[in-house]
């Protein structure tokens, strides 16, 4: 009998990336919430010393981290059933292209606008995402505005991927009240954000809307223009 578990944090897209994965793929998982601060939690400070971060995930008393990397292990070692990754190789090394774009390139600007709380810093970062938005918005174009990358018609590696993008990023411009992903400047990604989350996978597997916004209003730092400005 396999032991298959998973160590997340509900708020997390890239645990519930793997969640997502695990189900497409019809596997059962013992799933564990880390504890919080996530940096702190003895299980994550054990098993993900480098990175500290959720998901750590769990094959036979195995940890692997790092949800890219997860993927394409669950993948690799349950073969049968639906493939996350798509069969051609090209279309499979685009795939992992831009997943590593979404995570390296377009990750670090979201974090900045959500968490930072220097007005310059956040202003900078949703002008740089707004950037790397137009590129992704180009490709989908090229991609003949098939919603989903691999051309394979079904949710996959990419779709499970850009919920950072189609899902967690409306949610979190929503709580801040900024407009950076919006339907006139970056009608493809919308329309395939709205594409993907109106599949029944997407929303049985997605945390709560409203949930979620509730938890970035919390914790998220308010875009406010510093005290010096208001006053001239
Ligand atoms: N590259 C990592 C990113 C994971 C990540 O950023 N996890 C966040 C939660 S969304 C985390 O654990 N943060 C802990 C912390 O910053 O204290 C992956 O793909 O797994």
């Amino acid at each position: 009998m396999e032991e298959v578990k998973l160590l997340g944090f509900w708020v997390s897209p890239f645990s519930i990336r793997v969640e997502m994965a695990l189900k497409l793929k019809g596997i059962e998982y013992e799933y564990i919430e880390a504890q919080l601060p996530i940096k702190k939690c003895p299980k994550i400070v054990k098993y993900n010393p480098i990175y500290k971060k959720v998901p750590v995930f769990f094959h036979n008393g195995k940890p692997i981290p790092e949800s890219l990397v997860i993927l394409e292990y669950i993948d690799e070692n349950w073969e049968d059933g639906t493939s996350l990754l798509p069969k051609d190789p090209y279309q499979r090394a685009m795939a992992r292209f831009w997943a590593k774009f979404m995570d390296e390139k377009c990750l670090p600007e979201i974090i900045k606008f959500c968490y930072d709380s220097n007005y310059e810093v956040k202003v900078k970062a949703m002008g740089e995402l707004q950037e790397l938005l137009k590129l992704l918005e180009n490709e989908l174009i090229k991609d003949n505005n098939n919603i989903f990358f691999g051309g394979e018609n079904k949710v996959g590696y990419m779709e499970i991927v850009s919920i950072l993008i189609t899902y967690w990023l409306g949610v979190m411009q929503e709580a801040l009240e900024v407009d950076i992903l919006n339907k006139k400047e970056f009608p493809n990604i919308c329309e395939w954000a709205d594409k993907l989350m109106s599949c029944s996978f997407m929303k049985e597997n997605l945390p709560p809307r409203e949930k979620l916004l509730a938890f970035y209003k919390e914790y998220a730092q308010p875009l406010v223009l510093p005290n010096n400005e208001l006053s001239q």
